[in-house]
């Protein structure tokens, strides 16, 4: 019922996880982003940013006729209302997924992509990126660290917002984080990483990519994006 341009990236794992929880049918429709076949026409319609994850849903609600949407964060919005899954019902505890969502797709992940591209990928070292990155990086994860402090779950019980997080969280050494001053997040790393739905998300992306290593090749379409012609 939903297709899925996905590739095996964090932002790509968040809706993978969602499907996998809630047992809603999809296709995964695999979009090479280091070979460039996020620039394809047919993907560009869907997802006019050139970025994985999109979906179509081929059976909207409505009856009307598929439905594309782009950007994780408004995806796991799309799908938790399409399914009543994985959003506290609770007002108060509804707005607490969605702020912590919104942080994770405003803050947590946009930044720790930039630690990671200072520190893996820039062709030059910057001192003065890297350290703005690891500061930044090493706050974010404090706020989380703070939040989880007496709850299972970011809002309280699992929902969209630790979907979107897990994914990047699990990468905190790649940030140059110690989870030994975060016992929170540690504890909360842990209860995630045992969910069933999330290892079989991660078991099918290793279905679909195992090469982890990003060339230089991909590196220059990944990169050196000006304004598409
Ligand atoms: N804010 C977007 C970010 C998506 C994103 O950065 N996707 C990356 C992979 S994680 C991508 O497709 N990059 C390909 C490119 O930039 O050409 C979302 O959360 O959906």
């Amino acid at each position: 019922m939903i297709d899925l341009y996905y590739w095996t990236t964090p932002n790509g794992h968040k809706i993978t996880i969602f499907l996998e929880e809630t047992g809603l049918e999809y296709t995964l429709k695999p979009v090479n982003i280091s070979a460039g076949q996020q620039f394809e026409d047919s993907f560009l319609n869907i997802s006019p940013n050139n970025k994985i994850p999109a979906i179509v849903d081929r059976r909207p609600d409505d009856g009307g006729k598929p439905f594309s949407i782009f950007e994780s964060g408004a995806i796991l919005e799309y799908l938790s209302e399409k399914t009543g899954r994985l959003m506290p019902p609770d007002l108060r505890d509804r707005w607490q997924a969605i702020q912590w969502l919104h942080w994770q797709m405003g803050g947590f992940g946009p930044m720790l992509g930039q630690n990671h591209h200072f520190k893996q990928y820039a062709p030059e070292k910057l001192p003065y990126a890297i350290e703005r990155y690891d500061k930044e990086a090493e706050r974010l994860y404090g706020v989380l660290d703070d939040q989880l402090r007496d709850k299972d779950y970011i809002a309280g019980e699992y929902s969209i917002a630790d979907i979107a997080t897990y994914p990047w969280a699990r990468l905190h050494e790649r940030h140059g984080v110690d989870l030994k001053d975060l016992p929170n997040v540690a504890r909360w790393l842990n209860t995630m990483a045992e969910r069933p739905a999330v290892k079989r998300a991660y078991a099918k992306a290793d279905t679909i990519n195992t090469q982890a290593t990003v060339s230089d090749e991909s590196k220059a379409i990944l990169f050196g994006q000006g304004r598409r012609k």
